[in-house]
């Protein structure tokens, strides 16, 4: 049973810095039983409503180069119950404080060999610009995550930042990228084994690089946040399309 709390030294590196790399939130008995749960919600036939699946960086007429499922734990409840999404939970509550909630899970697999990147970008700007956020996302790949296969990387200090400038990846996906790169050469690379995990702050600028590696690369991703607070203005957004809020 891999049990884990957070020590003030990790509490303190996180706020401080935006990220943090632990090297186990689950067993390699989970892994493994996952690996399975999560192929399957992949799979051509699987009962997953179209809603909830995304092409983040392709096109409607090429392979999946990005494929995401929002809200996997609708379609395999079992997720939530796991070792990981217990461990989850609890550092959650240590790094937001006692009105955490959870925010949903999303499934990122990129296919062997021609899995794109996830551009650079900051959560919060896919999110309602009517509110203030915080909120954090546990990242827990179900293989080793390595530069070959798309590990995260995170600029140190962004999420002192405002929401950056942000642009679509191309017109036909829903994935945005950061308008400008500037930002991103201060960037650590957080390779990881199985069943560890990368922690973020929603406006932590962050990346994923291209798969090119052999197989899959899967990542089981948990959000948590407090409740938003309705600002006096919206940010100002124009990158988003206003269907994501209809
Ligand atoms: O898994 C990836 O490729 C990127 C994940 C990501 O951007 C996130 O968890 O916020």
């Amino acid at each position: 049973m891999v049990e884990v709390t957070l020590t003030q030294a990790q509490v303190d590196r996180f706020h401080e810095r935006g990220f943090l790399r632990l090297a186990a939130i689950t067993s390699q008995e989970e892994v493994t039983r996952l690996q399975g749960v999560y192929d399957g919600l992949f799979e051509p036939g699987a009962l997953v409503s179209e809603r909830d699946r995304y092409e983040l960086a392709g096109s409607p007429d090429a392979p999946p180069a990005l494929p995401q499922i929002v809200n996997p734990e609708r379609y395999a409840p079992q997720l939530l119950e796991t070792i990981a999404y217990r461990n989850a939970t609890r550092v959650a509550a240590q790094l937001l404080g006692d009105d955490v909630k959870p925010g949903g899970m999303h499934a990122i697999r990129k296919p062997a060999k021609d899995g794109a990147a996830t551009p650079w970008h900051q959560d919060e700007a896919y999110w309602d610009p009517a509110y203030e956020h915080r909120g954090i996302s546990i990242w827990i790949p179900l293989q080793p995550a390595t530069l070959e296969n798309g590990c995260m990387q995170f600029v140190p200090g962004s999420h002192h930042l405002g929401v950056q400038p942000h642009q679509l990846i191309n017109a036909d996906s829903h994935g945005l990228e950061l308008a400008s790169l500037e930002l991103v050469e201060e960037a650590v690379a957080c390779p990881l084994p199985p069943g560890g995990a990368t922690i973020h702050f929603s406006r932590t600028v962050h990346y994923a690089g291209p798969n090119t590696s052999t197989e899959p690369r899967r990542a089981l991703i948990m959000g948590f946040s407090t409740p938003p607070t309705l600002l006096p203005q919206p940010r100002h957004m124009p990158w988003q399309r206003p269907e994501w809020y209809a």
